[in-house]
């Protein structure tokens, strides 16, 4: 590892300068031990003792910056009722299972979610709306078109028609969050090569558009992602953090939730480019109060 060097050998005041700080909380995330960071701290020419109060101050300034990203809306958030060991959800007779569930990043992948039918609808419906896909711009709170997002879009109203109604009132259930938290549906199509690159789905705090985007229904604090075909190769949803990639395939879906809009949630993730075939999802954004 390369450390940053001291300020200077030839004086005993050495300075914990922003350089080492992020650089130490860089080595402890990449699971480096504290002794081997302060180590090579040394080797650079560091005073132990220094080195030492160096490394404590970083990670307890550190550690209480995380206290402070509180979670938003109380602390829960959308959740199925799986913790009982339920393999299986029925919703209105229909039978969703559960095939995978993780802790951290909170991720639950559904199979059977959608029946075939379902998915058929929501291409044809929407279809003749599709264009070419915006991203959010944080920095306006506006959106426009950006590189890192290569497919075609369209969001639907909240229960515009019958077949949307019925499957918002299905996720409501299935998520235990209410109907009027949700944004309307967005349908994606990805052509071959189009891929969405890894970003967050709540919005950036930091970020100056921010406020005016939350003015609606607050925070986005849990996302669906529906898979409406099965693409011929690729366009899997990733999870960069935990080095989890989840198969799209017809009618499953793939849940997370993130109850602050903070890295510490591991809820970062992308779609894979599309290597052969189209890929078509549905997303279910879930905000923290009524979305009007
Ligand atoms: O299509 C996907 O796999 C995907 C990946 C990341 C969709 C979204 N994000 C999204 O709709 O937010
Ligand atoms: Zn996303």
């Amino acid at each position: 590892m390369s450390t940053p060097q001291t300020t200077t050998h030839a004086t005993p005041v050495q300075q914990v300068t922003p350089e080492l700080r992020s650089w130490s909380i860089a080595q402890a995330q990449a699971g480096c031990q504290p002794e081997d960071v302060v180590k090579a701290m040394m080797a650079s020419g560091w005073h132990e003792d220094v080195a030492l109060d160096a490394m404590e101050q970083t990670l307890r300034n550190h550690l209480a910056s995380l206290r402070e990203v509180v979670p938003v809306g109380g602390s829960s958030g959308p959740e199925p009722r799986i913790d009982d060991g339920a393999n299986v959800i029925v919703v209105d007779g229909h039978p969703i299972k559960v095939v995978m569930s993780l802790r951290l990043p909170r991720v639950v992948i559904f199979a059977d979610l959608l029946t075939a039918e379902e998915c058929d609808g929501l291409m044809a419906q929407a279809t003749p709306r599709l264009v070419r896909s915006e991203t959010v711009d944080t920095a306006t709170g506006g959106s426009e078109v950006h590189a890192a997002r290569t497919s075609d879009g369209m969001f639907f109203e909240r229960g515009e028609t019958p077949l949307i109604d019925r499957i918002e009132r299905r996720i409501a259930t299935l998520l235990n969050w209410p109907l009027d938290h949700g944004e309307g549906l967005q349908i994606l199509r990805y052509r071959p090569g189009a891929q969405y690159k890894p970003h967050n789905d709540y919005f950036d705090p930091e970020q100056p558009g921010t406020p005016k985007i939350v003015e609606r229904g607050g925070q986005r604090v849990g996302t669906l992602v529906m898979y409406l075909n099965t693409p011929q190769q690729g366009g899997a949803t990733v999870f960069p953090d935990v080095g989890l990639e989840v198969a799209p395939v017809r009618g499953s879906a793939v849940f997370f939730s993130y109850d602050r809009p903070h890295a510490i949630t591991k809820t970062l993730h992308g779609g894979a480019p599309v290597l052969a075939g189209e890929k078509w999802v549905a997303t279910k954004w879930m905000r923290q109060g009524v979305f009007v």
